[in-house]
């Protein structure tokens, strides 16, 4: 087995041969009476282990205090503190041998989500690592994926299988997810539910993970621009099921209407997510079981107060006094959005003031996820708001998440307006815009598709052959800008593409204002061409969006040939983009109109300096920003929709986006989304 492969396997089950959730129990019986053991690995070989004083718990700092088979939340600060011990642990390891030998050693002495998490942490971020390419996390953990009675129905089919059987065993899962009819906000189950959205989440915090001593350009302000990016699409596939969109939760005093019951399990250990009954209240936090303070929702109340007081005034204050101006002018330093996003998340390696401004979004969801048993009296364990893999399942996630979008939209209507001038782009023109898939112009189609996993890598089946997970999800079939323009200058131009969608039409079925549709634009793409002088026609495939990761960025094709280093450490740096197969809202089944907006701008202003060698991602760029470098584009993170429009444009009785199009470098398009259901080709 390469070094590779026996790093790899420990991503799998089965964990290695000492079970035992006491973690004192564990190292004591290794260190002191067999100074070398052997650890059998996923893939069925063993490894022989030195003994290693530095395996030592004691010196694992407090990596060791989430027990075994209880949630990780990187939302308790507790826990943050846990997998940064762990991963400057590992992160102090020499080479792949070293490093494979010590988790090996701890694989089975801390908490399974935590261990997972800090060992994609320390692949992601240790150089020598950058070959390994990280597994998918519904192989990984498929009880986050799947719900229980399936995993154990399965389980026990295995066991009654005759061995010779030759019939590969499938978990079947969707398209009916955990929803009924009864619930109008089951109507969107299959969406929030969905595994790729599910392992985006995960992901991306792992690239922009808080107090890791990461330093990723922007980090704040793209912690506000992939969460806004969210709920537009969230909302997007609300209006397409016909429900309203998205409400913030903002009034933290009064009961939230909708539960949530998962029905999965937190890891190995068989033990269920809490569950939140609908109007249910959130409550002030009063467990001592996680290592976390008490905390009452005035506390909360009163760092909303702070961080509003923050942008209306216009600056922060730091510990020592000083002001720290908020805006996104600037020339120099951070811009206001990316300050205020720091402190919001909260980071307190990064906030201004942790102490002043708090840690509001991150104890949001601990109190959200902890509402159906706050004081421990039930012993239940925290809800799936509490984990970034589980979290977008509940709806609740995008009420908070609306609420905190609201607040970073307070500020962004503080800004100056944009003006003409930074809008337009002289001396090229837009002429003619259209999508195109299959011979159908301006018209795409959505339905349902299915995909497969191995499960027998998370879960053991005691089967000899590999269990599959085929889950049904939304998909579109795949489409071609085509952007004709004209560029009058006599020279070659390199510029920027920017492409966006929206509805064109609210839940009343009216045609939008500016302001209201503003926040309901989601990035489809955006890539620099170069423009000769005269006319250009350009051809974009939608699988090349930089939003997305390609479709195989989820999977593991163990047949496939082993990546270069480059391919894999962009697989596992860009891998945090949007799901492929959610590029598309469904749109509906009589077909549901959206508008296209494209707009050019001129790279010289747009471009960035960086250090020689920076490798952008290819994909999923706008999410994931660059390996090691800055975030490619210098302007602001939702341009030209994150702030009103210029007033010069106001003539117009009723403002819309189309307004916006008189402009020569922008161009908008109306096109049909038709949701095909099972009649899906793609
Ligand atoms: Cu990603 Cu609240 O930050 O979930």
């Amino acid at each position: 087995m390469s070094e590779a492969q026996s790093l790899l396997s420990l991503f799998e089950k089965p964990y290695p041969d000492v079970t035992t959730p006491r973690a004192n129990e564990a190292i004591v019986f290794e260190m002191e009476e067999r100074p070398a053991v052997s650890v059998r690995l996923g893939a069925g070989s063993t490894i022989n282990l030195r003994k290693r004083p530095d395996a030592d718990p004691s010196r694992l700092g407090t990596a060791t205090v989430i027990p075994r088979g209880s949630a990780f939340s990187f939302f308790v600060r507790t826990h943050r503190q846990a997998a940064k011990d762990l991963c400057d642990a590992f992160m102090k390891t020499t080479g792949v041998q070293d490093l494979m030998e010590f988790a090996a050693r701890v694989k089975n002495i801390v908490n399974e989500s935590l261990f997972i998490y800090s060992l994609s942490f320390v692949i992601l971020h240790k150089k020598e690592l950058r070959n390994f390419r990280l597994p998918s996390l519904v192989e990984v953990f498929p009880q986050k994926f799947v719900p229980v009675e399936h995993l154990v129905k399965s389980q026990q089919e295995a066991v009654r299988r005759d061995k010779n059987e030759e019939t590969q065993m499938v978990i079947e899962h969707g398209p009916d997810f955990s929803s009924t009819s009864i619930k109008p906000e089951h109507r969107v189950s299959y969406w929030r539910e969905d595994y790729g959205l599910n392992i985006h989440h995960w992901h991306w915090h792992l690239v922009y993970p808080i107090e890791m001593n990461v330093n990723r350009d922007r980090k704040g302000e793209i912690f506000f621009y992939m969460h806004q990016q969210m709920i537009t699409r969230y909302d997007m596939e609300r209006l397409s099921v016909g429900l309203r969109r998205v409400e913030k939760l903002e009034n933290w005093r009064i009961p939230i209407p909708d539960g949530y019951f998962s029905k999965l399990t937190v890891n190995n250990s068989g033990r269920a997510w809490g569950t939140r009954q609908d109007t249910t209240n959130m409550k002030d936090f009063r467990r001592n079981d996680i290592g976390l303070q008490q905390l009452d929702i005035t506390e909360l109340e009163v760092w909303r107060n702070r961080l509003m007081d923050a942008i209306h005034q216009g600056y922060m204050k730091n510990a020592k006094g000083d002001t720290i101006h908020l805006s996104d002018d600037v020339t120099t330093g951070k811009r206001g959005i990316d300050i205020l996003g720091d402190a919001f998340e909260a980071d307190s390696s990064l906030s201004p003031h942790f102490q002043f401004y708090g840690d509001l979004h991150n104890m949001a969801h601990v109190l959200i996820s902890f509402s159906h048993d706050n004081d421990n009296a039930h012993k239940e364990e925290m809800g799936v708001m509490g984990d970034s893999a589980t979290a977008m399942r509940d709806p609740v996630f995008y009420r908070l998440h609306k609420f905190v979008d609201d607040v970073f939209q307070a500020y962004k209507l503080t800004q100056r307006p944009y003006t003409l001038e930074n809008l337009s782009m002289p001396g090229v023109v837009v002429n003619q815009v259209s999508v195109t898939s299959k011979k159908q112009v301006n018209k795409l189609t959505t339905g349902w598709s299915m995909r497969e996993f191995e499960a027998s890598r998370g879960i053991d089946f005691s089967s000899p052959k590999p269990v599959i997970l085929r889950l049904t999800h939304l998909d579109s079939v795949p489409f071609n800008y085509h952007i004709e323009i004209t560029n009058n200058e006599p020279r070659p131009t390199v510029v920027t593409v920017r492409i966006f969608l929206a509805p064109k039409h609210n839940g009343a079925g009216e045609e939008m204002p500016f302001m209201e549709q503003r926040v309901l634009w989601s990035e489809m793409d955006k890539f620099n061409h170069t423009l000769n002088p005269g006319k250009n026609q350009i051809v974009r495939a939608s699988k090349d969006s930089s939003v997305t990761n390609p479709n195989d960025f989820t999977f593991r094709d163990l047949n496939a040939r082993p990546m270069t280093s480059t391919e894999a450490s962009e697989f596992d740096f860009c891998g945090c983009g949007w799901p492929q197969h959610l590029l598309l809202p469904r749109g509906k089944p009589e077909g549901m109109t959206f508008q296209l907006f494209f707009m050019i701008t001129d790279f010289e202003k747009d471009k960035v300096e960086q250090a020689r060698g920076a490798r952008s991602c290819a994909n999923a760029v706008s999410f994931c920003g660059v390996l090691d470098a800055k975030f490619p584009d210098s302007r602001p993170m939702g341009f030209p929709f994150d702030r009103r429009p210029p007033p010069s444009l106001l003539d117009a009785s009723v403002l819309t986006a189309a307004d916006y199009a008189r402009l020569g470098n922008i161009m908008m398009q109306d096109i049909t989304i038709t949701f095909l259901g099972d009649k899906l080709v793609k």
